[in-house]
């Protein structure tokens, strides 16, 4: 394809802020989440519509010093081998290789589909934040993140002006989504590092998401795939919201 058939970071992000105009000045859909009409995601519609008109300028979640870092519990699968819990074979495999052959697929609603080494992923620019963690079941910890901004990744690979989602897969079958403003948000990171180190195991070696202007299950570890998508999917159970704004 040739020309400007994909958007660059400003143009997207101004497509979401056209659409939170809409937002405010009319009742058409671009209000409502895609989780619309499912009675177990009602939630989703008033944290979403509220998040996108009060919060027009991408704001920042608060980052701490590094005097503020806790310890922070590992949940969830902190081992994708654990043979009682989604064990996955190639992350086996992948584990005791140091992760030497991880790649992280990029395609869908892309100019560019890209396969991603570790490597790769650390010669873009990173960012470094220390931010609070939220868990849906009450607790918060305090880490420090090293990674590169999804943003980054999307516009190399030059997402297509019918791009709307972002959705990703683990290698537990934690499989997710966010929209295009999360996605190009500042400090929505495919975090490779971890309060100075390596990011480890249970923490979702070798790569996770950090979306940090979402509840914790957002961020997913043992990332796999990206896929840029023109259509919402339902991927997680329907137990869980799909919008967490705090
Ligand atoms: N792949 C994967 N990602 C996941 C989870 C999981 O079970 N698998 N749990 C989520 C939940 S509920 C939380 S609170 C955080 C926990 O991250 P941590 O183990 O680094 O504390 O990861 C989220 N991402
Ligand atoms: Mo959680």
């Amino acid at each position: 394809m040739k020309g400007k058939e994909y958007l660059t970071r400003r143009q997207a992000i101004t497509t979401g802020l056209a659409s939170m105009g809409a937002l405010l000045f009319s009742r058409c859909s671009t209000e409502l989440p895609p989780t619309y009409g499912n009675l177990l995601r009602a939630g989703d519609v008033l944290t979403y519509a509220s998040h996108r008109a009060l919060l027009p300028k991408q704001s920042l979640a608060r980052e701490y010093q590094l005097a503020d870092i806790t310890s922070f519990p590992a949940t969830g699968t902190t081992n994708p081998v654990d043979k009682n819990n989604s064990y996955s074979e190639e992350y086996d495999r992948l584990q005791k290789k140091g992760f030497k052959d991880w790649r992280l697929s990029i395609e869908g609603q892309v100019k560019n589909p890209g396969i991603y080494s570790l490597s790769d992923l650390q010669q873009f620019p990173s960012r470094t934040q220390i931010t609070r963690h939220t868990c849906e079941e009450g607790w918060t910890a305090i880490g420090e993140w090293t990674g590169v901004p999804l943003g980054t990744i999307l516009e190399q690979c030059g997402i297509m002006p019918n791009a709307r989602f972002v959705n990703y897969y683990t290698y537990d079958g934690f499989d997710d989504s966010i929209d295009l403003m999360d996605a190009f948000h500042p400090q929505t990171l495919i975090a490779y590092g971890m309060n100075g180190k390596d990011l480890p195991v249970p923490h979702g070696a070798p790569v996770r998401l950090r979306v940090e202007k979402q509840i914790g299950y957002k961020s997913a570890k043992y990332l796999r795939k990206i896929v840029v998508t023109d259509e919402f999917t339902e991927m997680l159970s329907p137990g869980w919201a799909w919008y967490t704004g705090i």
